[in-house]
């Protein structure tokens, strides 16, 4: 072991060391809270200048990391925030925690990782550890941050710097979950920045789990996710093929579910949201195919997800067809839930916005309702939620459950609806006319 990561190890297990990290988003603001109630002395750092100055105030902007935490850590002066790099200079350990979105064209956008790399490198010295907690195709801590960190200084990796990855394996909202008890994975570019990373990371989470390398670290996030996606368009397709022979997935669902072993329930729905489900499995599909391999299965997965906000206007339009005798074509459709799952305001990637969108192209006058979402622009439109919830149910042609959010009273909507389209089965908690419910 160096002298280097010999202090370096020292410092992080005394918590003398400082810490700074990238990113105060729902991923490395929990992080960074549980590194300074751990003992560090954390920097947290953002461009955005209103969260630096909503923490500096001692506010949370983060639902899961209550202001009842962050206020006293901010006034002791363990945890600050700012939009200053430069701090960067004075660490000891670095957490980014950046976002790593998808461009249009569905390619990964790096853009985030790519400037704090930079700013990283900008500020490189001797004795730094830097975990990227962002979820990445394998081989972007090497190929990309390395090789960017490596560039024109004598500073060697594993001797006088340690880089390691660490996927986030956060999800908003869940209390039994969290941050701090979640398994934490955590592999480095050399067995030594396996080894000071942990060591910093076991300082503060419960369970931290090394692996061999940063590539394993980076796949076994996108073995996680890809397994949720693929799985759930395969109960979509599910869907459609029990539609077709006139057998309810939700009864067929509920069956298999009581096998108490070599089944795992999913559940269909209108199609894929949110910036992880979404998203990920995308970013490891895009590297293979610079490797030459077509993830067949991870793309036809995809491609059934996609089409489900189609599928499901199909099915509004059979059901007002066979039901109403009505076209959709000058209807009025109600949606409910735009969020991309239920009881949260985030709609990135929500399914809920291209159902919306095609009952549109198809001619429906489409208002929408979301107790968490009061306005929504996308593609073109903008909408906001309708007010009064029973009475735009009683006005429409067709009620279309698209997100399930438990504080709906479904069977209030069910009784003044003329038509339901359920694509959640939330209508399965009540006592529901069949006559007047389509469930997916
Ligand atoms: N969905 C279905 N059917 C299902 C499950 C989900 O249609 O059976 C849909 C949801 O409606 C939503 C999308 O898939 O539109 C994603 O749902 P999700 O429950 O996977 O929620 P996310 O996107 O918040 O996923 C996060 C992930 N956490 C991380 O990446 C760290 C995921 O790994 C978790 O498994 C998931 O939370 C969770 O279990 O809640």
């Amino acid at each position: 072991m160096t002298s280097i990561q010999e202090t370096l190890t020292e410092k992080l297990e005394n918590k003398s060391a400082k810490v700074a990290v990238l990113g105060l988003g729902y991923v490395g603001l929990p992080l960074a809270v549980l590194f300074a109630e751990a003992g560090y002395q954390v920097t947290g750092i953002d461009p955005d200048e209103r969260k630096v100055n909503i923490l500096m105030s001692g506010v949370s902007h983060i639902a899961d990391v209550p202001t009842e935490r962050v206020a006293p850590l901010v006034q002791s002066g363990i945890f600050t925030a700012t939009t200053n790099f430069d701090v960067l200079q004075e660490m000891d350990a670095i957490s980014v925690c950046v976002p790593t979105p998808l461009r249009d064209t569905k390619d990964p956008d790096l853009t985030y990782i790519l400037s704090a790399t930079e700013e990283i490198k900008r500020t490189l010295h001797p004795g730094v550890a830097i975990v990227l907690e962002s979820t990445t195709y394998p081989g972007t801590t090497r190929e990309l941050v390395l090789a960017e960190l490596e560039k024109d200084t004598d500073l060697k990796v594993g001797e006088d710097f340690f880089l390691a990855f660490s996927p986030e394996r956060v999800d908003p909202g869940r209390e039994d979950w969290t941050t701090y008890n979640t398994p934490k994975v955590i592999g480095g570019i050399t067995q030594t920045c396996s080894d000071v990373c942990a060591a910093w990371y076991r300082q503060t989470l419960k369970t931290v789990v090394p692996v061999s390398s940063a590539e394993v670290a980076e796949m076994a996030k996108l073995l996680e996710n890809t397994f949720r996606m693929v799985n759930i368009s395969f109960i979509n397709e599910m869907a459609i093929i029990c539609n077709r022979m006139g057998i309810s997935i939700w009864e067929v669902i509920d069956a298999a579910s009581t096998k108490p072993f070599g089944f795992m329930k999913f559940t269909p729905g209108p199609g894929i949201g949110g910036h992880c489900i979404a998203v990920d499995p995308l970013y490891l599909s895009w590297k293979l195919r610079s490797l030459n391999y077509n993830a067949g299965f991870i793309e036809l997965s995809s491609e059934i997800n996609s089409n489900m906000p189609e599928y499901v206007v199909q099915r509004v339009q059979d059901a007002m067809n066979d039901r109403l005798a009505k076209a959709l074509n000058g209807s009025k459709v109600l949606v409910l839930g735009v969020a991309f799952k239920p009881n949260i305001d985030d709609m990135r990637e929500s399914p809920s916005l291209e159902v919306i969108t095609n009952l549109m192209a198809k001619g429906a006058v489409v208002s929408y309702h979301d107790p968490y979402i009061p306005q929504v622009s996308h593609h073109g439109w903008a909408l906001e939620s309708v007010l009064d919830l029973l009475a735009a149910v009683a006005e429409a042609d067709c009620v279309v459950i698209s997100t399930n959010h438990n504080s709906y009273d479904y069977q209030a909507v069910h009784d003044q609806a003329k038509l339901v389209v359920d694509t959640r089965n939330a209508m399965g908690k009540i006592n529901y006319n069949p006559d007047k419910v389509e469930l997916l």
